[in-house]
């Protein structure tokens, strides 16, 4: 079987996996230097990537994968969300690390990645028209339409954190694991983590910070489920896999009007959706 070697590069962690055919036979991972810019991150890439070369791989012809945050256009990778990734504009990732790493490269954004993964071995099997949301350090998502991973020629193939909401931030400003934090200090609890475990203790106003989050979401949700025709969404993400969250999203999309309703599911490969995708991506080179 074919092997891959494939990167999951979120805003704060980096995941590394080799895989042999379908499977993970050796992975790692380490936190995202995201504050430190381009050149660090392909440092720490470098560095996550070297011990794979013992792996019996120096003479095989094996593809990488990089599954990262952010807008890609023609394997360059540009940051919307700058407090996430400064430093990102057009930066030629796919051939800075072709050229390190001597071997072909291929760049997906890292929501797209995780709902082809999630399409072809997950809580996607089954639809025509899917779409994977992460709500994590940023809010991202990924669409297959017609069965197809959805593609643009300009990087926004389903940038769902910088649609616009009514009061003119966006989605992720109000609904990312990075506004949580932000709001959290604001309102005097320690971080997003304690304001979400507050509004799970039933604290009023940890609740009301923490879904209106969630109904710009469920708003967006409505709206794509009658643009796209969109028939099942599956929940990623560190913010979006805790417990009780997509209870929440479901109960605020139930009340829109029937024709605005999709089927709201939890992301089955959890945190390795983004590996396993970008590695049937990696493999299809
Ligand atoms: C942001 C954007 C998306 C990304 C999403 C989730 C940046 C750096 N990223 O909307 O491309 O898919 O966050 O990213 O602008 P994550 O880091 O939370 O996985």
């Amino acid at each position: 079987m074919q092997k891959v070697v494939v990167f999951d590069i979120g805003g704060s962690n980096s995941r590394i996996a080799l895989f042999d055919g379908d499977d993970i036979v050796w992975r790692d991972q380490a936190a995202t230097p995201g504050q430190q810019g381009p050149d660090a991150m392909v440092a720490r890439m470098v560095e996550l990537y070297l011990p794979t070369l013992n792996q019996r791989l120096l003479n095989l012809d094996v593809n990488i994968g990089v599954a990262i945050t952010g807008q890609i256009v023609d394997g360059c990778v540009t940051a919307h969300n700058a407090a996430v990734l400064p430093g990102w504009q057009s930066y030629p990732l796919q051939k800075v690390l072709s050229e390190k790493l001597q071997r072909s490269v291929r760049i997906v954004n890292d929501a797209r990645a995780a709902a082809w993964g999630e399409y072809l071995y997950g809580t996607g099997r089954g639809v025509d028209e899917f779409l994977f949301l992460t709500v994590s350090t940023g809010v991202g998502a990924g669409l297959v339409l017609n069965r197809r991973l959805h593609i643009a020629r300009n990087g926004f193939d389903a940038e769902i954190g910088e649609m616009k909401t009514a009061d003119g931030a966006t989605l992720e400003e109000h609904a990312s694991g990075t506004a949580l934090g932000r709001l959290a200090l604001e309102h005097g609890y320690a971080g997003a983590k304690s304001l979400c475990d507050a509004a799970d203790l039933g604290d009023s106003r940890a609740t009301e910070l923490v879904e209106n989050g969630i109904r710009e979401i469920a708003k967006k949700l409505a709206d794509l489920a009658v643009m796209l025709g969109i028939q099942r969404v599956a929940v990623g993400g560190s913010v979006g896999l805790r417990a009780g969250y997509i209870e929440r999203l479901r109960s605020e999309v139930a009340k829109y009007p029937p024709i605005y309703q999709v089927e709201l599911v939890a992301a089955a490969l959890g945190h390795d959706a983004g590996l396993v995708g970008v590695a049937a991506l990696a493999r299809s080179v």
